[in-house]
C-alpha cells in the first residue's frame, strides 16, 4: 500500500520495492505513533489485484508485514484484514492471538468475506460463494474465533459444531494483553452490517454522504442493540481519502497530479469492478444509462461490494452527471469511499460536523500517497484537534482496546 490512489507508486521519493521494504513500513508505523493515532489499517485479500486498477497488487500478508513494525512501535494499533471465506477459524484464531502477543496487545483483525474470482480459484472453488453462503460462513467462523479467545481465557476446551466448522478443543497460545484482537468488519451490504452489529468493536465502511453515513450508522448501532450489545462498544469509522494542501488550490493541484501520473484505466477500472458494469463501454459524454444505475437484479451473485456499489450509485443518481465528468468529479469527492480536498483546517472541520451529526465515531483516513500524506496527517492536522480538545496530547493506554473504548476484552460464552 503506497497510497489511495493508484497511481500514487510513481512518485520518485519512493524506493522500487517499497511495497515489500521493512523500513518504508517501519517509517510509517513511527510517524503514525508520532500523531498518537488509533491504528494503522491493511485492507487484503488472498489474490493478486487486476494491474488495470489496482495499483499495490504487491504486498506483504498483513500480520506478517505489521510485525516489522509491531518491534518499531510500542502504542499505535496494527488492524490486520483477513477473510473468513479462504481461512480456516483455528488456524485464524491462533493466528491473530500470537500477532496481539507480538504486538503487546495492539492487534485487531479485519473481517471480510471476499470479492474476486480469482480469490476463489486460488482455493480450489470455481466461483466466489453467493455472498449469503459467504457471510453465514463468516458469522460461523466468528463465533468460532472468539469461542476460541475466550477458551484461551477459560482454559476450557471449545465444542463446536455447525453448518461449517466442527472443533473440539483449544488454542495452544494464552490471551493477550488485550484479551483477544479487536474485531473490525468491512462490508456494507444488510448481511454485512448485521454481522458487524452482532460481533464488531470496529466498522470500516464506505459511506460517500453525510446522510448516507448517517443511515449507515444508525442502522449498525441498532443492530447492535438488538443483539443486547451498548452502541457504544462499536465503532464506525467510514474511509475518507485525502489530499492536502496549504490551500485548496494546492490540494486540487496534488491529487490532479498524482491522478494523471497514472492512466485512465485506473479511474475506469475501479468504477467497472464497483458497478459492477464494463465502464470502458460506456459513452464518455452522455451520463450514465438506466441499466447500469439501476438495482442488480441478483445481488446474490454480484461479485463486487454491495456498500460500494450503492455508494457510487447514490452519488450518480444525485447530479446525473456524463462518465467524463463523474470520473472527473471523483477526484475530489471520492468514489466508493468519500474524498476530501482541502486545508488540513477544513479537514478537521469536516471530521468534527460529520462526528456531531452522528454519522461517524471517527475516520479511517485514507492518504493519496503514504509516504508524504501521513506527515501532513500528523504535523497539522492532528495538531489542530488537538487545540480543538478533540484529540489525545499522548498516548494515556497501551492496549488497542484501551485506544479505541471497545468492548469489554473477554465476550461471554
Ligand atoms: C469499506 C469496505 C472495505 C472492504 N475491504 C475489503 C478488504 O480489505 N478485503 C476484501 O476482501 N474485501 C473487502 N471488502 C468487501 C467485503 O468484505 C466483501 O468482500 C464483499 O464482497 C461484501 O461486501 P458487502 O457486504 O459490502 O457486499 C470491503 C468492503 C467495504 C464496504
Amino acid at each position: 500500500m503506497l497510497g489511495y490512489l493508484p497511481a500514487a507508486w510513481k512518485t520518485p521519493h519512493l524506493k522500487k520495492d517499497a511495497f515489500v521494504d521493512p523500513e518504508y513500513w517501519e517509517n510509517l508505523g513511527k510517524t503514525a505513533e508520532r500523531g498518537t493515532l488509533d491504528a494503522i489499517f491493511l485492507a487484503d485479500g488472498p489474490l493478486l489485484g487486476d494491474p488495470a486498477y489496482d495499483a499495490n497488487p504487491i504486498r506483504l500478508e498483513p500480520t506478517v508485514n505489521w510485525g516489522h513494525v509491531a518491534a518499531a512501535t510500542s502504542r499505535v494499533g496494527l488492524v490486520a484484514t483477513a477473510s473468513s471465506t479462504f481461512n480456516d477459524p483455528f488456524e485464524l484464531a491462533e493466528r491473530f492471538l500470537s500477532f496481539d502477543h507480538q504486538t503487546g496487545g495492539r492487534a485487531a483483525w479485519n473481517v471480510v468475506t471476499t470479492r474476486g474470482v480469482p480469490a476463489a480459484r486460488n482455493f480450489g472453488m470455481p466461483d466466489i460463494p453467493f455472498r449469503d453462503d459467504r457471510y453465514e460462513r463468516a458469522n460461523e467462523f466468528v463465533d468460532v474465533v472468539r469461542a476460541l479467545w475466550a477458551s484461551a481465557a477459560t482454559g476450557r476446551d471449545v465444542h463446536f459444531h455447525g453448518g461449517f466448522f466442527d472443533i473440539d478443543g483449544r488454542l495452544r497460545v494464552p490471551p493477550s494483553k488485550q484479551g483477544h484482537p479487536v474485531i473490525f468488519q468491512a462490508g456494507g451490504s444488510p448481511q454485512g452490517r448485521e454481522l458487524a452489529g452482532r460481533a464488531a468493536e470496529g466498522v470500516f465502511a464506505a459511506e460517500l454522504t453525510k446522510n448516507q453515513a448517517i443511515e449507515h450508522y444508525r442502522l449498525v448501532k441498532g443492530f447492535a442493540r438488538s443483539n443486547g450489545r451498548s452502541p457504544d462498544d462499536i465503532k464506525i469509522l467510514p474511509g475518507l481519502l485525502l489530499s492536502l494542501g496549504s490551500t485548496e488550490e494546492e490540494a486540487r493541484r496534488r491529487s490532479d497530479e498524482i491522478h494523471d501520473a497514472g492512466p485512465p484505466s485506473y479511474s475506469i477500472g475501479w468504477l467497472s469492478q464497483a458497478i459492477g458494469f464494463d465502464a470502458s463501454k460506456l459513452e464518455l459524454d452522455e451520463p450514465f444509462p438506466e441499466e447500469v444505475l439501476a438495482p442488480i437484479g441478483n445481488a446474490q451473485s454480484f461479485l463486487g461490494s454491495i456498500g460500494f456499489r450503492e455508494s457510487i450509485i447514490t452519488q450518480i443518481r444525485k447530479t446525473n452527471p456524463t462518465v467524463r465528468s463523474y470520473l472527473k468529479q471523483t477526484r475530489y469527492t471520492g468514489s466508493g469511499h468519500a474524498g476530501f480536498v482541502g486545508t488540513p483546517e477544513q479537514l478537521a472541520d469536516h471530521i468534527e460536523d460529520w462526528f456531531h451529526a452522528g454519522a461517524i465515531d471517527g475516520f479511517n483516513l485514507q492518504p493519496d500517497r503514504l509516504i508524504d500524506g501521513l506527515d501532513v496527517i500528523v504535523d497539522e492536522l492532528v495538531p489542530i484537534l488537538r487545540e480543538r480538545g478533540l484529540y489525545r496530547h499522548q498516548y494515556e493506554t497501551e492496549t488497542l482496546r484501551e485506544h479505541f473504548q471497545a468492548a469489554s476484552p473477554t465476550p461471554p460464552f
